[in-house]
């Protein structure tokens, strides 16, 4: 009985877990199912879906015979001095249970590996390229304008947003200046390292107007914490506005004596 206790007491602290873990947004970061907003995103979510809804379902099959046996043919049921039936081994039985298993891990490789291929491949008919670098910390937004947004890395509210137009595929051209960082923001697409001396690339189309965070994931230094990332999405006129309004500031800087 006390087994049943702990073992119950430990699945409502996980339980717990979850739902604080899924109720908390961490810097407006929701760490679990954000709405995705961008195809890839959308297929990230699908994928992620699809594989944790079958995992849950074994989990709790497999917990619900586990607790069945141990209540079922507990000591205290049995008559004194009992020993169980002393089997050993079934053939058919132990095949059984390595190629379930098998089975089961080669179709999440499998269906994983076919996202992989179709969301995480270059795109060679976006609209524009911006190239993000990451550094010691925050990112660099290079646009083909000739504009560049900053966003120093800072846990002092927001930093700059990297401002896009609606439904415009743009593609995403990753550097790094120094260490390995990690752009990530889940409501948009997948992990992206931006490596020193290799450039990866990734892509988004966002569907709607909006602001979506994202973080470094990829533990860079101490300042790493601070790496926020914020996306905006305009409509296509309230995107040339503020196309037109970082070339002036970026006019009127040049323009002014620099210390
Ligand atoms: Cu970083």
């Amino acid at each position: 009985m006390r087994l049943i206790t702990r073992s119950l007491v430990s699945l409502l602290g996980l339980l717990v877990a979850a739902i604080s873990l899924s109720g908390c947004g961490i810097g407006g970061l929701s760490p679990i199912f954000p709405t995705p907003v961008s195809p890839n995103g959308q297929n990230i979510y699908d994928t992620y879906i699809g594989i944790s809804v079958p995992a849950l379902i074994i989990f709790i099959g497999v917990e619900a015979a586990l607790l069945w046996i141990v209540v079922k043919y507990r000591r205290s049921r049995q008559p004194a001095g009992y020993v169980p039936p002393q089997t050993h081994g079934n053939t058919p039985l132990e095949i059984v249970w390595t190629i379930a298993p098998l089975v089961v891990v080669l179709a999440i490789a499998l269906y994983s590996f076919v996202e992989l291929q179709r969301d995480f491949q270059p795109v060679n008919n976006a609209a524009f390229t911006v190239v993000v670098s990451g550094h010691q910390f925050g990112w660099n937004y290079a646009y083909p304008q000739g504009f560049t947004v900053h966003q120093e890395g800072t846990l002092q509210g927001e930093v700059a947003p990297f401002v896009v137009p609606t439904n415009t595929l743009i593609k995403l051209q990753f550097q790094g200046t120094d260490v390995i960082h990690s752009w990530w923001v889940p409501a948009i697409s997948g992990k992206t390292d931006a490596v020193p001396g290799y450039d990866n690339f990734s892509w988004l189309k966002i569907d709607r107007t909006g602001k979506w965070k994202g973080e470094c994931a990829e533990l860079c230094g101490v300042g790493h914490a601070t790496m926020q990332i914020v996306v905006q999405a305009m409509s296509q006129s309230d995107y040339d506005q503020w196309v037109q309004e970082q070339l002036a500031t970026k006019k009127g800087a040049a323009a002014s004596p620099s210390s």
